[in-house]
């Protein structure tokens, strides 16, 4: 095992990361911008490295300082968390030509998944069922993209193969506006990502988000960790996610968990992974493959009982899982509220000092958050600041014991979503379950026009 690992995040997840370490006796070293110099993780950790100014792209994007701050404090692998360089597979190959261990996939995985065309293209060939559409990249020819369509059938969406996560898409309606909606994503795509490819898919016009969570070790082990529900989400930001997911059966859940964990062994996948898929009229639909931990992995964790940290640091140390498929059991449920510092309802960021802060507490309440009392919210990143997970045996337990969790909170001198998630979790189609992801854009604008 490991002695010592480098932090590349910021945040609740590099307390998160800095936990797993600590419980497996890891020494840790945070690597930390100027911004983040009194961020409670960074004081916890055994050793910390300014790596530079608050812009990202001055610290937690800078590979060359975060490789230096390696070397200089011996750590022997480096963990990227989500976001920043986590799924960047130039940094995950330069990690290990540095004689360090990348905590995640090798990076032929992550850039196999990155190009979204040919992760399509490995998913459909390891039979995992994916939205109809063009195989593989559209063609030059306007009378070949044209016959595409027809045959997939309006209306469809043209998605970017450098995109991804919600960027670099448009939705055709007719075939009088395909060719110029096909040129325009090509001309944004190549601007964004430097990559014109662009790929066609039927349009699911009302589907749910669910997302399977694999984790594999490098001799071949592939197990599924059930299925999470991130259906609630507004401009491709996740507020609410739950395992499992509303009215999935143990049937529906097992033929797809099978299917994603085959994949992975076709493709000889290490560490943890996410499948994305679209759910409409009890299908699944794969989109994406996320090659990261997400921010959601607790609701997986509280109802498996897997410590998907720590066994990603297993796997990268060249264990091999410690369970097997039959040893996972789903047990209760989880939901976890994302709380942002921003406005609840006009959702403009409200970084700034938080003045008084109560967290939640009590049975089957989990609080992953880095803030305290005192703590100033910096302006410079994403504004989620804390993840409340409740867990229940039932998902109704596990709503109670959220409305408990969300009316004990205080946070005061900026503001949060707390308010937000509250009206949701007292919400009739939420309590119902099984929400499509346009719900909460839908029923924010109902509410901005009552
Ligand atoms: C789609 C879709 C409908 N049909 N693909 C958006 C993010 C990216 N991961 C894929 N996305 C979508 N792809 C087809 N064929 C609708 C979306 C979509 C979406 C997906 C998941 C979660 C939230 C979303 C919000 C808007 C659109």
């Amino acid at each position: 095992m490991f002695e010592k690992i480098l932090i590349a995040n910021r945040g609740e997840i590099a307390l998160r990361i800095l936990r797993a370490c600590r419980e497996m006796g890891i020494k840790t070293v945070v690597v930390h911008s100027e911004a983040d110099r009194e961020a409670k993780y960074v004081k916890l950790a055994d050793e910390s490295v300014c790596i530079g100014p608050a812009p990202s792209a001055q610290s937690y994007l800078n590979i060359p300082a975060i490789i230096s701050a390696a070397e200089v404090t011996d750590a022997q692998a480096i963990h990227p968390g989500y976001g920043f360089l986590s799924e960047n597979a130039d940094f995950a190959e330069r990690v290990e030509q540095s004689g360090f261990v990348f905590i995640g996939p090798r990076p032929d995985s992550i850039r196999l998944m990155g190009d979204k065309v040919s992760a399509k293209d490995a998913m459909k060939a390891a039979k995992v069922p994916c939205v109809p559409g063009s195989d593989g990249a559209l063609p030059d020819d306007p009378v070949e993209i044209a016959r595409i369509a027809k045959s997939v059938g309006y209306p469809i969406i043209i998605k970017a193969a450098g995109g991804g996560g919600g960027r670099g898409m448009r939705v055709v309606h007719t075939e009088a506006a395909l060719i110029n909606a096909v040129n325009m994503t090509k001309a944004e795509a190549e601007a964004a990502f430097g990559n014109a490819t662009v790929y066609m898919e039927k349009f699911l016009e009302n589907p749910r988000h669910i997302e399977i969570q694999v984790m594999c070790d490098e001799y071949g082990n592939a197990v599924y960790l059930g299925e999470r529900d991130c259906s609630m989400q507004r401009r491709h930001q996740k507020i609410i996610e739950e395992a499992p997911a509303p009215g999935i059966s143990d049937k529906q859940r097992k033929k797809i968990g099978e299917a994603c964990a085959d994949a992975c062994r076709q493709i000889g996948y290490r560490g943890a992974g996410t499948f994305e898929f679209l759910f409409e009229n009890g299908e699944f639909y794969f989109i994406e493959m996320n090659t990261r931990v997400q921010v959601e992995h607790p609701v997986t964790e509280q109802i498996t009982g897997v410590d998907i940290v720590q066994e990603q640091i297993r796997v990268a140390a060249g264990e091999k899982l410690r369970f097997t498929q039959k040893d996972i059991v789903l047990r209760g449920h989880a939901i976890e509220c994302r709380v942002n510092a921003e406005d609840p309802f006009t959702f403009m960021p409200s970084p700034g000092r938080i003045t008084t802060y109560h967290p939640p507490g009590g049975p089957g309440i989990r609080m992953d958050t880095h803030i305290y009392q005192g703590y100033t919210v910096p302006p410079n990143y994403d504004s989620m600041v804390a993840k409340i997970i409740a867990y229940g045996h039932t998902r109704e337990q596990a709503i109670a014991r959220m409305r408990i969790g969300l009316s004990e909170m205080v946070i005061e001198g900026i503001r949060t979503n707390i308010p937000l998630h509250y009206e949701l979790l007292h919400d009739a189609a939420f309590l119902r379950g099984g929400t499509c992801i346009h719900y909460l854009e839908q029923r924010l604008e109902k509410l901005k026009k009552a």
